[in-house]
């Protein structure tokens, strides 16, 4: 476990570095994410940098105001410069899988609207195709029965996600259903089908959207563009 953190904050530190004074800059969420806002918010201290941040997740903005990191709300930032953000897995073309954190509706709507995105990762996230880890998929609650039913009956093998027995509610309001899909060989057919469905707000399938990963190594990083 020690490794994989090390490997997070390396990633994280290094990303910091990509900020530039007068940035508007997209904070992700999850813990790849924190050790970047922890070396953001040391440089905006000691170099009296003066950026803005668009964030995430409650949890993100949060954390940010905690640090003193100054956050708008997306509509108020003209361009967003750069966004910084993890993911779940990514494969050999910088797709990936986003979701765990349950931030991924506000995430992919931040990414979109960024002009430059670089997302942080430890090894373990590399992989060769995507699908080791289960798709998320933020749906609406008004008839998410009916809609997991139809993923079941597709072979998709849906799992609402739940904590203490309750589904978990995004931000957003929505649940989340994973896909436990071990491979996943026709991403971009997948998320044609996904977004075709009454009911789906948004997937984790980031297709051709990073623009770079940053991959944490145990003393520093290495680049995949
Ligand atoms: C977030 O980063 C989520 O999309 C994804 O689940 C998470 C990866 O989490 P961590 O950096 O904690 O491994 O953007």
């Amino acid at each position: 476990m020690e490794n994989i953190n090390r490997e997070k904050e390396q990633a994280g530190i290094a990303a910091a570095q990509l900020v530039k004074d007068g940035m508007t800059v997209g904070l992700g969420t999850g813990s790849t994410v924190a050790y970047f806002l922890d070396a953001l918010a040391a440089r905006v201290k000691r170099e009296q940098l003066n950026i803005i941040g668009v964030t995430t997740s409650f949890k993100t903005a949060a954390r940010a105001a905690a640090l003193g990191i100054e956050i708008v709300d997306i509509d108020d930032a003209p361009t967003i410069d750069l966004t910084i953000d993890g993911a779940d897995e990514i494969d050999v073309q910088l797709n990936g899988i986003k979701g765990g954190g349950a931030a991924f509706l506000m995430e992919k709507i931040v990414a979109k609207n960024s002009k430059r995105i670089v997302w942080i990762v430890d090894q373990q996230k590399v992989h060769l195709d995507l699908g080791s880890f289960p798709l998320p998929v933020e749906i609406v609650p008004f008839g998410h029965g009916k809609l997991v039913a139809e993923f079941a009956q597709q072979q998709l093998h849906p799992v609402l996600r739940v904590q203490a027995g309750q589904p978990v509610v995004t931000d957003m309001g929505h649940y989340i259903v994973d896909l436990h899909l071990k491979i996943i060989d026709q991403p971009y057919e997948l998320g044609r089908y996904l977004d075709s469905r009454v009911g789906v707000v948004e997937h984790g399938l980031f297709l051709n959207i990073a623009d770079e990963v940053i991959v944490g190594r145990e003393n520093g990083t290495e680049i995949l563009t």
